[in-house]
This record gives C-alpha cells, structure tokens and sequence, in this order.
C-alpha cells in the first residue's frame, strides 16, 4: 500500500502528542537514538574494510586505536545520549554497572532511562552477517532531584515506555514502540534519512518458521525437545522451515514480518539461557506484544518478571502468537 513518504524525523514528532508524556523529552531521546544509529551504521558498513584500514588493536593512520566494533557502537551510544543532556541513567550490555549521568544535568532533573545492548550478535560482523542494537526506554521510579540508583533499572518490562532495534541488515532499518504499535523506518544511505517503510508491523498468528540453535539440541528441557520434534514432524502444515541466524534481531524481524518462533531456551551448558532480560528479551517482547505476537520464558511472560540483577539471564521463547502458545503447552506437559 502506498503511503506518505514520511521521515522517522517527522514521524517522531507527529505522534508525541499521542504518547501519555509527551514533554517533548522522549522524543528528543529517539531523536538521539537516531543520529547515534547512523553513526555506528556507517562503522558497521565498513567492516568488511577490516584487513585494509586495520583490525581492532591496530593504530590507525591517525594514530588512533582501532576499536572493536561492539565497543565503538556502545562508546558512540553513551556518548550521545550523555552529551545531549537526555537522560538521567544508562546501563550497557558492555558496562559492568549502570552509568548515572551527571556531568551536565547537575540537578538531575532528566527523567528517562535507558537500558541497550550496542551491537548484538556481534560475532557475526567477521562473517558479512546482520547484526542489531537493541534499546529499552523507562522513566525513573526514583524521584527527580538526585541521582539514579539501581532500583530505576531494575524494573518489570510492563514498565517500558519505548523499546525499538535497529538492525543492520541488507538494508538498515529502525524499528521502536512507544506502546502504540510498532513502525519499521529504513534508512537511505544516499540522503542520511530514515523513511517510515513498514507501518505498523503485525506477527501474522501462526507462523511455519522456527529458530533455535539446534547444536545444543542434547541439552535442551524436555519440553523443548518435544515442541522441536513437532515443528519438524510432517503433519497437516507441518514440517516447519528453520530458519536460524544467530542474531536476535535479525532472528527476530523476519519472524516477525513472516511468521515464525525464537526460541533461546535455558540448557545444562547455558543454565538459565543466554539472553539478558534487560537487554535484550524485555525490549523484543515489548515489540511483540505490541504487534500482537507473544514472549515469554517458557511459563511466564517475559515483562511481567521482576529483574533482581543487571546482567540476568533468562529463557527466551517468542514469536506469532499460536506458535508460543503450543510451545508452552509442551513446556508445561513435560514438568
Ligand atoms: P551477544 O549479546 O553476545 O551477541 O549474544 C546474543 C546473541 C543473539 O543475538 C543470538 O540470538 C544468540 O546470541 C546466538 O547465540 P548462539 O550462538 O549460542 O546460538
Ligand atoms: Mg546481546
């Protein structure tokens, strides 16, 4: 269907007014997010560069270290969000602890925290394969005036007020909710813009697609092991396709514009799972409820579990609705 050509720019400012607080600062935080996108997009396009600029280690012609590119991407993401004087904490996949910002908002009077893995899947870039950023938006519990404390980044995912990825991909593209459905923007590299290409985004119910890492097949649940002999099983709709990059992102994209169902399920090698909550499952499932698919960690919704730590890992299942819905149902059986 044809539609306006609209700039996520423009897209952004339209709908601040529909977003319950819109004092304009969220929408200066995506703006941010925007421009930070670009930059590490244009890192990332130049990868394959590697052997003739120089491999991380290495000094540049400048004289400057070249840094891995995961490193760059969250240095160029903390940097932004920290100079524009636009939130009040961050916390990194890449940082240890949570980072309070201070330097220029002395009063501490920003309200916005966010939570982000810079580059994931990152053990991909070697390879030419797409990898993604994924970010998580909450407001501060603790009231404005002092600084952040861990309490702030410790909340359910129910709590997110925008959560988006942005994947670079064949094309790039930048994909967020502010919990009113969820819009895809694709970047022209030509002009530097990105352009509203995919609106409002929608698991299709089922799916025929699912991806898991099926390497660690032996050390599965038994749930899993079952749903996986389903998915595989020639019956009525079925054998599924699999379908398994080993990125979140990109995993979880074509799932969602196809069809399909991510699994990262908790394994005696991996024991819980490998995602992290904050980072990475509670910002995806907020993008699939808001396009009507489902998230959660086999037996509980993903945004409705209390993290207790930063850097906590969880199982991950999600996707099309009906597809995590009879993944829970095998869960469930083999307990
Ligand atoms: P990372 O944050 O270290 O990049 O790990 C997360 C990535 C996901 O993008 C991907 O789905 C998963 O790890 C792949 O893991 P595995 O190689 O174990 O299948
Ligand atoms: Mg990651």
């Amino acid at each position: 269907m044809a539609h306006k050509k609209q700039t996520l720019g423009e897209f952004i400012i339209e709908n601040q007014t529909s977003f319950k607080y819109s004092s304009g600062e969220l929408s200066s935080l995506l703006n941010s997010i925007r421009l930070a996108a670009k930059v590490v997009n244009h890192e990332v396009n130049k990868a394959g560069l590697v052997d003739i600029i120089g491999a991380s280690g290495d000094v540049n012609i400048q004289g400057e270290d070249q840094q891995k590119l995961d490193v760059y991407a969250n240095i160029k993401f903390i940097q932004t969000l920290i100079n524009r004087n636009i939130v009040c904490g961050i916390a990194s996949e890449e940082e240890d602890d949570f980072i309070s910002v201070n330097s220029q908002d002395e009063n501490h009077q920003n309200k916005y925290i966010v939570l982000i893995d810079p580059l994931d899947g990152s053990s991909n870039i070697d390879v030419n394969v797409s990898v993604g950023t994924i970010f998580s938006i909450y407001r501060r519990k603790t009231p404005v005036g002092s600084p952040v404390t861990l309490d702030d980044f410790l909340q359910k995912g129910s709590q997110q007020v925008a959560a988006g990825y942005i994947v670079y991909g064949t094309s790039t593209m930048l994909v967020y909710t502010t919990g009113d459905g969820v819009n895809g923007f694709t970047l022209n590299p030509a002009i530097g813009s990105f352009y509203l290409s995919h609106p409002n985004m929608k698991f299709p119910i089922d799916g025929k697609i699912y991806s898991v890492n099926e390497g660690n097949y032996t050390h599965f649940p038994q749930g899993i092991k079952n749903y996986i002999k389903y998915c595989q099983k020639e019956e009525g709709d079925r054998p599924y396709t699999s379908r398994y990059i080993g990125s979140l992102v990109s995993d979880f994209h074509r799932n969602m514009i196809k069809g399909g169902i991510y699994l990262y399920p908790k394994c005696s090698l991996l024991e819980p799972g490998k995602l992290r909550l904050l980072y990475e499952c509670n910002p995806i499932a907020f993008l699939a409820e808001q396009a009507d698919g489902k998230a959660s960690d086999g037996l509980t919704r993903i945004l409705d579990i209390q993290p207790t730590e930063l850097h906590q890992r969880v199982p991950f299942v999600c996707g099309s609705k009906n597809m995590v819905d009879k993944c829970e149902a095998f869960i469930r059986e083999a307990q």
